[in-house]
């Protein structure tokens, strides 16, 4: 079901500093900005590797500030810290892997997929029934023609 590993969400406090750590310290480059007022974030997203064919997609770091305090993201970083905040995996087909995943007794946060970072198709599983993770889903954008 798991294609690859598609990105590691990283909580920080202050975006612009975070993304100026990871490209100074290891030399990564910024491939999109987002805000993603659903999802209460501000978003950068660092591309790490090509992640084998380029029909699959690349791996990433995403760097996560929170838009208030009330958000997702805002909750974690006032009860933990900054750190790792989830796992997205690639997947070939978000609703299907949704149906198979809740069959199996996971929770599902996301009944149907959300708008993601560059045009993916997103859902997450809850953190409490996948080992205190928060999963995440990404189905890529299709790149037909
Ligand atoms: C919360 N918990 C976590 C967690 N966040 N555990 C592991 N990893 C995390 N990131 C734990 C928390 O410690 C509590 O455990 C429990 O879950 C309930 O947390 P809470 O603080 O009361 O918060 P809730 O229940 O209001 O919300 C938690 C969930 C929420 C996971 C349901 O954060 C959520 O819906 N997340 C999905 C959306 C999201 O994270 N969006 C931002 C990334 P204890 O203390 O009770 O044991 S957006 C993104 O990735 C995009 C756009 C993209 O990739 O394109
Ligand atoms: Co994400």
């Amino acid at each position: 079901m798991f294609l690859r590993i598609d990105h590691v969400g990283i909580a920080c406090h202050n975006l612009e500093e975070s993304v100026a750590f990871y490209e100074s310290t290891f030399g990564l480059t910024v491939v999109s900005r987002e805000v993603n007022e659903e999802q209460g974030v501000r978003e950068a997203m660092l591309r790490v590797a090509d992640g084998g064919p380029a029909a699959l997609g690349g791996s990433y770091i995403q760097l996560l500030e929170p838009l208030s305090p009330e958000t997702a993201v805002g909750k974690f970083l006032a009860k933990r810290g900054e750190g790792v905040h989830h796992v997205g995996y690639g997947v070939a087909d978000v609703a299907g892997a949704l149906a198979e995943i809740e069959a199996k007794g996971v929770r599902l946060i996301d009944r149907r997929p959300r708008h993601g970072s560059m045009g993916a198709s997103i859902a997450f599983l809850h953190p409490k029934d996948v080992g205190g993770v928060l999963t995440e889903l990404v189905e890529a954008p299709r790149h037909d023609s």
